[in-house]
C-alpha cells in the first residue's frame, strides 16, 4: 500500500474516533489469529486479554499523531496495533499475584484467572515479542520501521514502563513526594503514551519540530491520564471501570490525591490538558482529533 497525504480534518469526532477503534479492533483480531504451532489454549488466553473492550487510547494516538502530520493513517496501524499488544502484556502481567494481584480487567476475570497463572505470564510474553514482530515487518520503509523499534523497546524497557513499574511496585505514600511520584508515572504510564504518539509522527516522517510538539503533548497528556486514572481508583464506578477500585488508596500507596488533595489533582490535570492542546495547535485544524483525545483523558469515566 502507498501512503497518501491526507487534506481533510475530522469532521464527526465521535465518528472518527469509533471508525479508528474499529479498524483497529479489526486488525488485531487479524493479528491475533495465529497458526497450529501456537497452542490453542495460549491463543485463546491472548485474545481474551488483547480483544476485550480497553479504551484503545495509546492506538488512537498512534493513528490521530500520523494525521495530524497530514499522512494516511493506514501506514501506521501495525504501530498502533503493536502498542495496544505492549500495553495488554504489562496489564496481563501487572494484574498477576506476583504484581498488583486482581481478578477483574477490562470487565472480565483477569487472564490468571482464567488461563491460569503460567499461561498468563506466556501470553504478555508472546504479545511482547510480537509488537516487535509485526513493527519491524509491516511498517514501511524499512529505516522507519527500524527506528520505531527502537524507540518502542526503549519505551517499553528497564528506564522506562519496566522501571517505572519496579518503582511503583515498592512507592508508599511515605516513600517520597511529588517529584518521586511525578518521575515513577512519566516512566510506567506516560512512555508508553509519549511512545504512541512518537511513532505516529515517525511513520508520517514527521519533522523534528513536528515530533516535538507530539512529544510535549505526550509527556502532559501521560501524565494527566496518571492523575485521573488516581481520582477514579477512588470515587469511579467499579462496572464502568471493569476493575476493582480503591486497592491504591486502602494499601497506602503514593498516589496523586494523597499528595495534592482531590481538588488540586483535578486541577492540576486540566492544567496539563490545556498545556497539551496549546502545544499541538501547530497542526493547524489537523490537531482537532488529538485536542479532543485530549479533553476525553480528564473527562472521561473510565
Ligand atoms: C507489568 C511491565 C509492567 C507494567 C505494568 C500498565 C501498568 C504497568 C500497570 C497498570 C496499572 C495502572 C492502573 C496503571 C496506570 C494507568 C494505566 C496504564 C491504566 C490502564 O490503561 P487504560 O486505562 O486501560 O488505558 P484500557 O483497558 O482501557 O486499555
Amino acid at each position: 500500500m502507498q501512503p497518501i497525504m491526507t487534506s481533510s480534518p475530522p469532521v464527526d469526532l465521535t465518528q472518527y474516533t469509533s471508525e479508528l477503534r474499529r479498524q483497529v479492533d479489526e486488525e488485531l483480531n487479524r493479528y491475533s489469529l495465529y497458526d497450529d504451532d501456537c497452542p490453542e489454549h495460549l491463543a485463546q488466553a491472548i485474545r481474551h486479554s488483547l480483544l476485550a473492550p480497553g479504551k484503545r487510547l495509546r492506538p488512537l494516538l498512534v493513528l490521530m499523531a500520523c494525521e495530524a502530520c497530514g499522512y494516511d493513517r493506514r501506514a501506521a496501524i501495525p504501530a498502533a496495533c503493536a502498542v495496544e499488544m505492549i500495553h495488554t502484556y504489562s496489564l496481563i502481567h501487572d494484574d498477576l499475584p506476583a504484581m498488583d494481584d486482581d481478578d477483574m480487567r477490562r470487565g472480565r476475570p483477569t487472564c490468571h484467572v482464567a488461563f491460569g497463572e503460567a499461561t498468563a505470564i506466556l501470553a504478555g510474553d508472546a504479545l511482547l515479542a510480537q509488537a516487535f514482530e509485526i513493527v519491524a515487518r509491516d511498517t514501511q520503509p524499512g529505516d522507519v520501521a527500524a527506528r520505531c523499534v527502537a524507540e518502542l523497546a526503549r519505551a517499553a524497557g528497564a528506564s522506562e514502563l519496566v522501571g517505572g513499574q519496579e518503582d511503583d511496585l515498592k512507592a508508599e505514600f511515605t516513600s517520597g513526594g511529588l517529584e518521586h511520584l511525578e518521575r515513577i508515572h512519566r516512566r510506567k504510564t506516560g512512555a508508553m503514551i509519549r511512545v504512541s504518539l512518537r511513532l505516529g509522527g515517525l511513520v508520517a516522517q514527521a519533522t523534528d519540530s513536528q515530533l516535538d510538539a507530539l512529544d510535549t503533548y505526550g509527556e502532559k497528556i501521560g501524565l494527566a491520564f496518571q492523575i485521573v486514572d488516581d481520582l477514579l481508583d477512588l470515587s469511579g464506578d467499579e462496572a464502568a471501570m471493569g476493575k476493582r477500585l480503591q486497592k491504591d488508596s486502602t494499601k497506602g500507596k503514593l498516589t496523586f490525591p494523597a499528595v495534592l488533595g482531590e481538588a488540586e489533582s483535578r486541577r492540576r490535570a486540566a492544567a496539563l490538558i490545556d498545556e497539551a492542546c496549546s502545544a499541538v495547535a501547530v497542526f493547524g485544524a489537523r490537531s482537532a482529533g488529538l485536542e479532543a483525545l485530549a479533553r476525553y483523558v480528564v473527562d472521561r469515566n473510565h
